[in-house]
């Protein structure tokens, strides 16, 4: 049976099937473009492992993490450079999503660009870095398909299995902000828009 569009993950929570479809193109394009001027790579976290997954930043502002702690910066630390600047179409999906899943007026100002290569994971975390929980993050894969583990607001909740794909965006606010979450290793795969690599842009109000 095919999957409906709209899901409601948890109050808060809503998966918006395939939204970001019609222009995943233009956002691969928009990805080739940042990482030009700030080039995907391992940051460690503060306590010392290099991260699976290969990151990189767009827009005022970017999440780092090294030893010194996880954090936002307005500079790319690789270079000191300002950030590449957010692109227009990322913007697009992200608010239109964002309104969509009941959240008007969303501004972000800052999009973490992820890239899971096979065996590349996200242990369970809580987003808490940015300054105002009112604010949602929207989340755009892309590529091959992911096993994305949605859990409660302790990490010992149970935490339940949604399957992302090519498209598919999530909007998180409201009481579903602070929910603990993560991705199980990508599995090896060849998506013909991407190939060997899952991305996800997570689009935030960092400030
Ligand atoms: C990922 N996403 O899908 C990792 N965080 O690769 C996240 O960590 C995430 O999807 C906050 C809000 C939405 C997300
Ligand atoms: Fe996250």
């Amino acid at each position: 049976m095919a999957e409906p569009p709209r899901e409601e993950l948890a109050p808060g929570a809503v998966l918006l099937r395939r939204a970001a479809l019609p222009v995943a193109a233009e956002l691969l394009q928009c990805i080739d473009e940042v990482v030009l001027q700030a080039p995907f790579r391992h940051m460690h976290t503060p306590g010392g492992h290099r991260m699976s997954v290969a990151m990189t930043n767009c827009g005022a502002c970017g999440w780092i993490t090294d030893a010194s702690g996880y954090r936002y910066s307005e500079v790319d630390p690789e270079t000191g450079e300002p950030w590449p600047s957010l692109p227009a179409a990322f913007l697009t999906v992200a608010t239109s999503a964002a309104s969509t899943a009941g959240f008007a007026g969303f501004q972000p100002d800052a999009c973490l660009v992820n890239c899971y290569v096979p065996g590349a994971r996200m242990t369970l975390h809580q987003d808490r870095n940015e300054a105002d929980f009112e604010q949602p993050i929207v989340s755009i894969s892309l590529g091959l398909l992911a096993d994305f583990q949605f859990g409660g607001l302790l990490r010992s909740d149970p935490v339940r299995r949604v399957r992302l794909g090519h498209g598919d965006v999530v909007v998180w606010g409201g009481p579903a902000r602070l929910r603990f979450h993560g991705v199980l290793p990508l599995k090896d795969g060849k998506h013909a828009a991407t190939g060997c690599v899952r991305y996800n842009l997570t689009l935030r109000t960092a400030r």
